[in-house]
């Protein structure tokens, strides 16, 4: 009888949904490491997270995405020190086109398997983090870099990823660009085609650490960014203040670092104790290494007109490679209306200036992906890609040539009454001086400085530089209205003649296209000082990048550095503009304008005044050579007399 009771109890339960409980959870359990996965049924795609072995046995984790359904797709890789779960992670979706960044949409879309890992020793890799680990060989003795790390993770790739017809390109800008060009040294053989895009390749020549010299103290927050941790994303605790002021409170650089305690950082240690181009910076030279290669791999070099942090790597590595190129099949360079990375995102403008259509797309739908189909997609038509693609700012269309420059050298001279011409000076002796205070040095934007402003910092290239040419510290020589446009294409070089009173100091050169005073249908650009072409020289280094030696005081040396590579029509009725000065803060270190051994550790007292003079004489003719279209005919049509 109560058996029977028992029995009908339990149905009752099962019945009414009380069956027995499960085992409760226990309390303590910990919380965290308990498997979510946000991807549900309904996800249009797949995205698998993998520790990938490289040969020393560290694993890479590394992000696999595609679209459901993917098979015999093509894998792009992106390898990057900027958090691979973050860049395959855009927002929590079940679109495929929402979870990567809004560059890949078009791929995925169209079968390729998308691919992101993060370097070794950084965010969820395993190993040791060295800030763009050098190539094995002097500089590292170690049996990995990120050409066998690229290499080994490749090879797993094909052999691992069911989905894949087992063809691979690499891609990503900036440091990822540095490991698209890394992937190029001793390739793995299915690796088919690169697109490295504004890749750092020099960090001491013009890219990101320093410019000739010059030492991007702006940048130090990066290395507190990128080395403070593991997971990149410690800051410096600034708050709110302005950097200009705080740069110039804190002396120099090194005092700098001090102040907020991150001068014991290796990575920072090391810049500093490396601020000439020694062999330390000559063996990561990445042009150097690919220059001394063959080229085996179909690659695209991709760079912005107005990259303000990796200008000058791509256009090196094509110097570099182009001669290895013989049938123009293999290399292109493509430089766009860009900021850094730029190419990635919406290429309709940039801060005032507006362009034909969204630049940056057109490249990537009508130029990149093409490119990669053709080396990667089975039965893809052929691309006929161009060797030298740049999309020409004032007129506003894409140009391709056979090479870069396709301009002719014309010498713009420096002349009296603060004017440029074509014609070369007759003077015996002229010079135009200024006063250069390291107390007040030209600031590169006007203050308030917040670098880590986005917007300000994407686009202080294109920034009105009427705030540098109404102080009396930045000399300024203009031209009458053109009357005809002028196109440069190409570097344009600047050959600077200048003096000093002191035993060291910094010279900026700004090549200028200055708009029409009037602008009613575009006021902001009425007037307009929009840099073509701007860089530093830092004087010490004039006769050696490896050996420093002090100026003499009242000697005008010739300084001759190249600004970055453009594609810059300046239409009829503009004027062209040059502007030279001494500092450009706080984006470089002040030069104490004094000759001390290592600029970093610049004490107060070594801080002085100087009196620069800016040559301009037929014994020292400053100018600047501008690669014109159509040479010297072309200049003259547009500069008669
Ligand atoms: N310009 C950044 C960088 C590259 C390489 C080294 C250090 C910094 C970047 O945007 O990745």
């Amino acid at each position: 009888m109560i058996k029977q009771f028992v029995s009908t109890l339990a149905l009752i339960l099962a019945v009414s949904g009380h069956a027995q409980p499960a085992a409760l959870t226990p309390t303590m359990q910990p919380d965290i490491g308990a498997k979510y996965d946000a991807v549900t049924p309904d996800a249009d795609y797949v995205r698998r997270e993998i520790m990938i072995p490289m040969r020393d046995g560290v694993k890479l984790f590394t992000v696999v995405v595609m679209k459901k359904g993917t098979s015999g797709g093509p894998i792009l890789l992106t390898r990057t020190p900027y958090s691979a779960a973050r860049a395959t992670s855009r927002n929590v979706s079940l679109q495929i086109s929402e979870i990567l960044p809004v560059a890949d949409k078009k791929l995925v879309e169209d079968g390729y398997i998308r691919v992101y890992q993060d370097v070794r020793g950084i965010h969820k890799s395993e190993g040791d983090y060295v800030m763009t680990r050098p190539l094995r060989g002097p500089l590292n003795g170690t049996a990995t870099d990120h050409s066998t790390d690229a290499y080994d993770t490749i090879d797993w790739l094909v052999k691992n990823v069911p989905e894949t017809n087992g063809r691979v390109a690499i891609t990503g800008s900036s440091y990822p660009g540095f490991t698209s060009l890394m992937a190029l040294i001793d390739p793995h053989p299915a690796l088919k085609a690169a697109v490295p895009m504004s890749p750092m390749v020099d960090g001491w020549v013009g890219d990101d650490w320093f410019h000739n010299g010059a030492f991007r103290q702006g940048f130090l927050d990066y290395f507190v960014g990128q080395t403070g941790s593991k997971s990149a994303d410690t800051d410096v605790a600034m708050g709110r203040r302005d950097y200009y002021a705080e740069f110039l409170a804190a002396g120099s650089a090194g005092g700098f670092a001090k102040k907020y305690g991150f001068d014991t950082l290796p990575a920072v240690k090391k810049v500093m104790e490396h601020p000439a181009y020694d062999s330390w910076w000559q063996g990561q030279a990445l042009d150097r290494l690919l220059g001394s290669r063959p080229l085996t791999v179909p690659t695209m070099l991709v760079v912005g007109q107005w990259d303000q942090e990796d200008s000058y790597g791509a256009p090196a590595v094509y110097r570099a490679l182009e001669p290895k190129d013989t049938n123009n099949k293999m290399l292109s360079l493509v430089i766009g209306p860009w900021r850094h990375s730029g190419v990635n995102y919406d290429g309709s403008g940039l801060g005032v200036l507006r362009f034909e259509g969204d630049t940056g797309r057109q490249f990537r739908d009508d130029v990149m992906k093409p490119f990669l189909d053709s080396h990667l997609k089975t039965g893809a038509p052929a691309f006929d890609a161009p060797p030298v693609l740049t999309y020409a700012v004032g007129a506003d269309k894409w140009q391709r040539h056979d090479r870069f420059p396709a301009g002719e050298r014309v010498n713009l001279y420096l002349d009296d009454r603060f004017s440029l011409s074509l014609n070369a000076p007759a003077a015996k002796a002229a010079h135009d001086d200024y006063v250069s205070d390291p107390a007040h040095p030209v600031p590169f934007v006007p203050v308030p400085v917040n670098l880590n402003d986005r917007a300000m910092w994407g686009a202080w290239l294109v920034s009105d530089q009427r705030h540098a040419s109404t102080r009396p510290d930045v000399v300024t020589y203009v031209s009458p209205p053109l009357k005809a446009p002028l196109q440069i294409h190409g570097q344009p070089e600047a050959n600077l003649f200048a003096s000093t009173s002191g035993t060291d100091s910094d010279w900026v050169v700004k090549l200028i296209d200055v708009f029409p005073e009037e602008n009613s249908s575009q006021p902001d650009l009425a007037g307009l000082q929009l840099g073509i072409g701007m860089e530093i020289f830092r004087g010490r280094y004039v006769k050696s990048f490896e050996k420093p030696e002090p100026l003499t005081p009242g000697k005008a040396e010739r300084y001759r550095f190249l600004l970055p590579g453009v594609n810059h029509v300046i239409p009829a009725g503009h004027r062209l503009m040059v502007q030279v000065q001494s500092s450009w803060f706080p984006l470089y270190d002040r030069n104490p304008q004094k000759y001390v051994p290592n600029i970093f550790h610049a004490a107060p007292g070594d801080f002085q005044k100087a009196t620069q003079g800016v040559w301009r004489d037929t014994a020292r003719p400053s100018h600047i050579a501008i690669p014109v279209v159509g040479g010297a005919a072309a200049a003259r049509a547009a500069l008669p007399n």
